[in-house]
């Protein structure tokens, strides 16, 4: 049994409430790990912990600290396989992804390293000659990180990699459900040259520990992932202090398939887009909105190809789908799929927990398929995060556009046609941050990521997200001192 203690000031250290909280395998169904469950107290050592280290840190210059972000994406490539077989046995993602996944991990930490010294102030051309004025971009001070459980530690490099290269200290909150691979990868810091206190990591229970964190007077910003009802609540909390927040809250995404596409790529675009990380993804595309002179067709090989997919043990590089992560997780699905038949969809493919060959007797659940949806159906209104997708038929682009975003969510969209004029329309007119044609879930480390609507606030990776982590100053410098009237505006 492995127990994570926090991690604090570059030290783990046990909980002041001496408390544990099991970890299990979501496979095996084991309990494998223990992590601490902080409280306040745990939150207030790691917050004092980063505030001490923050003045020194924010006075490195930039380029010290893109070396250190260098040093440590290096790192991370030398340890990948490790970090990535920790989330498939805590999280059971799969390895065939997980392999690449921490991998890629490290080119956003390269990214904002390169980038810390590339912020630049400007100076504005006032319109009068005797001022100087000028722009400098300072960081906020302590963020905290709050994590969801479905990719730990990809989450978090879209957040504190960003966040370092801008000059802030950090702590850390991962999901109570998968808070082993965060642990492990903070010790990395230290190797990398980090000073102590600039990054921590406390974990717990969202309403103990992730409360506390958001209510420190000391955190003076919250980046967050995770669910749209905790990410509203976590809004409400932190305006009491006026603190800043970047929230990315999932999506119900629909993935338009033109009678244009090409079939063949849109069959798997629609696959990869709910049935990979078994649908267990912020950007899944739960919806496929199919024209209806393709439907059944595109249907049949759908559920063909689908049903063709190895569900099992999240190790195997041949596992296609693997088990929900989480208990919770597993009941909100298997009730989805109640609530889509009472409504009146039609099941064609799987809509029941898998007990097949390789389920080990865990948290499995088939890949299911749902027809004769419409988009006022709770199942494709709300996020069910699992491998349930709905497809509803559409007539015209029109159609096809007004479905897509009729909807509270806007993250993202996937559009399939091998007509050009129709892609850049449609792309144009959905109301969501991300828009992929002929391809989907591809996210990258410069491209930039986040949600319109109730998908969430501001945004992740790219030019624009260091900005999420800087305030901006303007500094005024009078060449002649002498006031000649005190009582006006100058
Ligand atoms: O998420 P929560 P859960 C969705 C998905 C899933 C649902 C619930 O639909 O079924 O969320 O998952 C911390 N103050 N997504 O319960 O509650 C919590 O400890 C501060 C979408 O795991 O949102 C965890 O670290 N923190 C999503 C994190 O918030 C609090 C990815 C997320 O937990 C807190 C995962 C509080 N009061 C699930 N309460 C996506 N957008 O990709 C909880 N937390």
């Amino acid at each position: 049994m492995q127990t994570y203690g926090n991690y604090i000031n570059g030290h783990m250290v046990e909980p002041v409430s001496g408390e544990y909280l099991d970890s299990d395998n979501p496979y095996t169904g084991e309990i494998w790990a223990q992590i601490a469950r902080s409280n306040v107290a745990d939150v207030n050592a790691a917050t004092a912990a980063a505030s001490a280290a923050f003045p020194a840190w924010a006075s490195t210059t930039p380029t010290t600290r893109g070396k250190l972000l260098n040093n440590l994406a290096a790192i991370i490539e030398r340890e990948a396989l490790r970090l990535g077989e920790i989330e498939v046995r805590d999280n059971g993602k799969l390895i065939a992804e997980m392999a690449g996944q921490t991998t890629v991990m490290a080119e956003w930490y390269r990214y904002f390293g390169g980038l810390a010294d590339k912020v630049e102030g400007s100076v504005i051309p006032l319109d009068r000659a005797s001022t100087l004025n000028y722009t400098r971009y300072e960081p906020l001070g302590v963020v905290g990180l709050i994590t969801a459980w479905n990719s730990p530690l990809l989450l978090l490099a879209w957040k504190l990699a960003a966040a370092l290269a801008a000059g802030n200290c950090a702590v850390i909150k991962p999901s109570e459900f998968t808070s082993a691979s965060t642990l492990e990868f903070m010790p990395l810091f230290e190797e990398a040259g980090f000073p102590p206190g600039v990054v921590n990591a406390v974990t717990g229970l969202g309403n103990e520990c992730g409360q506390a964190l958001v209510d420190h007077p000391d955190i003076v910003k919250l980046a967050f992932t995770g669910s749209d009802a905790t990410g509203q609540h976590i809004y409400q909390s932190a305006a009491k202090q006026l603190k800043p927040v970047t929230l990315e809250l999932g999506g119900k995404s629909p993935n338009i398939v033109f009678e244009d596409a090409d079939f063949e790529s849109a069959v798997m675009g629609v696959i990869s887009g709910i049935f990979a990380a078994t649908g267990q993804t912020c950007i899944a595309g739960s919806r496929a909105l199919v024209q209806r002179s393709i439907h059944d067709a595109f249907v049949e090989r759908l559920t063909e190809v689908a049903g063709e997919a190895t569900i099992g043990d999240p190790m195997s590089m041949d596992t296609h789908v693997g088990p929900v992560t989480t208990e919770p997780q597993f009941q909100k699905i298997l009730h989805y799929i109640n609530v889509a038949r009472e409504d009146g969809a039609t099941c064609v493919m799987g809509g029941d927990l898998y007990t097949g060959p390789g389920s080990a007797g865990t948290r499995f659940v088939q890949p299911t398929v749902f027809t004769n949806v419409t988009n006022d159906m709770r199942i494709a209104q709300e996020e069910v995060f699992g491998p349930v997708l709905s497809v509803i038929p559409f007539d015209t682009e029109e159609e096809a556009i007004q479905i897509g975003n009729d909807i509270n969510f806007g993250l993202a969209a996937g559009v399939w046609t091998q007509n050009i004029g129709r892609a850049v329309r449609v792309s144009d007119a959905l109301r969501c941050g991300t828009v992929w044609v002929n391809t989907y879930r591809a996210v990258s480390f410069n491209s930039p990521f986040g949600g319109y609507k109730r998908s969430g606030l501001g945004r992740e990776s790219g030019q624009e997200a260091i900005k999420e982590y800087l305030q901006t100053k303007s500094v005024w410098i009078a060449q002649d001192s002498s006031v000649a009237n005190p009582f006006v505006m100058r």
